[in-house]
């Protein structure tokens, strides 16, 4: 996996050069494709998506400045329905948050070649990017997008990934990092005492204090047929947890309820966007499901977000919690390290949660051929 298998199109070129229609390689067959009604939502302007979708809701909203019970019962909630909530008074600064999400919108504008220094492989991820999953031929999403791997200190990207400009970038993603780290490791006390275990639980069986944690700012330009296409396919997320950032003006993610319909997530001012991954579903033996969500794109303007994923350590072998273990729910997962499973998922690109579900009743270690 040394190199893309394709040469790579920056999206926002594309986007740039004023073409009318997408090329066919970002043409999703027609089941992927968003519905009508769901392109019309605009932040900031009405609530067209809930107009024409009597059905539409969004996901909970958890007050993290209240009680531990309610927090607790409210996050069991939320996991229990949706996967996905929204989290307020959370206790970072709005001011950070806002200037990391600048910083990152800086950096998209450069011009093309001082994004370009940046240019990523599919061996690590790390820097600019516009594809996830090496598969020859294979269909494309509408964005570009900013990995790094911010700790453990030994994986951390090295400084020539971190982009010299906007130059608060690293300094600013690093401390926004640091609350991230903070936020999450409170919210996994919270998930493990949800399930009536230790706070400590969850973290001492992702590794203690050994956590991975990256960044992705994702960029999606506009697009001038975002009927055809969608800036980030379904997936669930590999990790633990996915904290996002979205963008304060324009909405796009979707997140999949349970009754398979599309919701598209409004975003409180100043909250953060908290999902479950692969790893808690796990975990939790999934008591806990990593919800599937997909990104649209639309022709007015670009969107901007900052995914902070926090995951396991590496080299720990994760499989389901014994306490949430018991005859009539057996063990659904074999044990597996993150470190294997993100190869296995990162090698197809997203597929919704087909890998996931590929795993279940597996004895084993996971292949390259799975
Ligand atoms: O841009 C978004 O709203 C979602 C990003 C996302 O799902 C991801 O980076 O995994």
């Amino acid at each position: 996996m040394a190199d893309w298998p394709e040469p790579v199109v920056r999206v926002q070129v594309l986007a740039e050069s004023g073409l009318a229609a997408i090329p066919h390689c970002y043409v999703k067959p027609p089941c992927d494709r968003p519905a009508a009604h769901e392109l019309g939502n605009r932040a900031g302007g009405g609530d067209a998506d809930a107009a024409h979708d009597p059905s539409s809701t969004s996901i909970p909203v958890v007050d993290l400045g209240g009680d531990d019970e309610n927090i607790a019962e409210a996050v069991a909630s939320a996991c229990r329905e949706w996967g996905f909530f929204q989290v307020v008074n959370h206790g970072v600064r709005p001011e950070l948050m806002r200037a990391a999400r600048d910083a990152w919108r800086g950096f998209f504008r450069l011009p093309l070649p001082a994004k370009q220094q940046y240019a990523n492989s599919p061996r690590t991820y790390e820097g600019y990017g516009s594809r996830v999953g090496v598969e020859k031929g294979a269909i494309l999403d509408w964005g570009d997008y900013y990995f790094l791997n911010l700790s453990p200190e030994a994986v951390k990207s090295p400084a020539k990934y971190w982009p010299a400009n906007p130059s608060n970038c690293k300094e600013v993603s690093e401390e926004y990092g640091g609350e991230m780290v903070r936020l999450c490791e409170r919210l996994m006390s919270v998930l493990s005492v949800s399930l009536g275990l230790d706070e400590t639980r969850f973290r001492a069986a992702f590794g203690g204090g050994g956590y991975g944690a990256c960044l992705r700012a994702s960029y999606y330009p506009r697009c001038p047929q975002p009927d055809l296409t969608l800036g980030l396919s379904a997936h669930s997320d590999n990790g633990a947890l996915t904290v996002l950032l979205d963008d304060d003006r324009v909405r796009g993610l979707q997140v999949r309820r349970r009754d398979g319909h599309w919701v598209t997530v409004h975003a409180l001012p100043n909250a953060f966007i908290v999902n479950v991954g692969d790893q808690i579903q796990i975990l939790s033996n999934a008591m806990y499901k990593s919800v599937e969500h997909r990104v649209i794109v639309n022709a007015e303007n670009e969107r901007i977000s900052l995914a902070f994923f926090y995951n396991p350590r590496g080299d720990v072998p994760i499989s389901p919690a014994p306490e949430l273990v018991t005859p009539e729910r057996p063990s659904l997962y074999p044990p597996m390290t993150f470190d294997e499973y993100r190869v296995y998922v990162r090698k197809n690109g997203p597929k919704g949660k087909a890998q996931l579900e590929a795993l279940k009743g597996q004895g084993g270690a996971i292949t390259e051929n799975n």
